[in-house]
């Protein structure tokens, strides 16, 4: 692990948290390998994270979301936010292309200060999307961007960690797309707080909205937060319709989970989730090390069936122990 001075870091951060875009990049770049996060850098980081709203966007893919997003950062920098967006490629065939085209429908902010947009691939990354995503959003957060979107498609699990982790969940669907609403179901259709109908200005989009509705009044859809009604709203991002209503409706579920608690808990649960998978990857990692060292012995163990299993038990109570025995205080 790469040892960075305290003071060093500090005064990377600082600058970072003034809007010094090399500093970013160069934390940004720090976190990227799983394996060569300095070892205080989270710590400071979540010194001074836990601010910012985090605002998980997915759903239906080319529903609009990109567009959808690059109209609601101008939304919101009118009222004084700052905006970070990461857009996740999970390099799935259906979405081929989408990050040079969200690259593209977002250019129109590329000379906003008050905007950073990132994309993550999982192409080259070691530990895999959600854990490069939740540290990005634990920079971002540092950083002062009080509004922090994610764009994903809502298929994976590695896409509904990353939803989970977000403070308000929006779900943009698009009209006739019922057969893919249903497809989605089983993981992020069900969790939003903010319903989309995007493409409005399409001729089906009542008959997708009547069925939105219905669902969202059945509950068949909404169910993430019983203390908040989820809403629907219909948008066309090509005209800019709508979003200013979104907007609103982003800041209203900000107030409520401020006021229910809610707010803090995701932050915790978040950098829970992290921690997990930060600890899963070092824990892969030296694993196969200390396999390699052993090779003789875990075959002789391998030749007896029944101590497979007993010993597979020993390392995850060992592992286990450990994390008892972490200092929390
Ligand atoms: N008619 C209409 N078309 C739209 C609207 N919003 C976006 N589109 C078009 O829909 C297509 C997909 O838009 P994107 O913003 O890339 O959609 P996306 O959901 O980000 O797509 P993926 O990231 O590939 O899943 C583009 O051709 C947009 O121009 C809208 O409100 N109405
Ligand atoms: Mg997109």
């Amino acid at each position: 692990m790469p040892s960075f001075s305290q003071l060093n870091l500090e005064e990377l951060l600082n600058r970072a948290s003034s809007g010094n875009l090399r500093a970013m990049g160069k934390v940004l770049s720090l976190l990227e390998n799983p394996y060569e996060i300095p070892k205080n850098l989270l710590e400071s980081l979540a010194k001074r994270s836990g601010n910012s709203q985090v605002i998980g966007i997915t759903g239906i893919p080319g529903s609009g979301k990109s567009t959808l997003i690059s109209r609601l950062i101008t939304s919101l920098r009118r009222n004084g936010h700052k905006v970070a967006i990461v857009a996740i490629d999970p390099s799935s065939p259906i979405s081929k292309g989408a990050l040079l085209g969200d690259r593209l429908r977002m250019q129109e902010h590329a000379t906003d200060p008050g905007v950073f947009i990132r994309s993550v691939s999982s192409k080259g990354l070691k530990g895999g999307l959600s854990l490069a995503a939740l540290t990005m959003i634990e920079a971002f957060d540092a950083f002062g961007y009080d509004k922090i979107i994610i764009e994903t498609v809502g298929v994976g699990q590695s896409e509904v960690d990353i939803m989970k982790a977000a403070h308000t969940i929006i779900v943009v669907t698009m009209p006739g797309a019922g057969d893919d609403i249903q497809a989605l179901k089983a993981g992020v259709m069900e969790i939003g707080d903010i319903y989309v109908l995007n493409k409005e200005d399409k001729e089906e989009s009542r008959k997708t909205y009547e069925y939105l509705l219905f669902a969202l009044e059945k509950g068949d859809i909404g169910l993430s937060d019983s203390s908040w009604r989820p809403r629907l709203l219909k948008t066309s991002a090509i005209m800019g319709k709508g979003i200013d209503d979104l907007a609103i409706s982003i800041n209203d579920h900000y107030d409520h989970i401020k006021k229910t608690g809610r707010f803090f808990e995701k932050v915790i649960s978040r950098r829970t989730l992290m921690m997990k998978l930060l600890a899963e990857q070092l824990l892969i990692e030296n694993v196969e090390k200390i396999y390699d060292g052993m090779q003789d012995k875990l075959n002789a163990v391998a030749r007896n069936a029944d101590k497979i299993f007993i010993a597979s038990i020993e390392i995850a109570k060992r592992v286990c122990s450990e994390i008892d025995n972490l200092d929390v205080n």
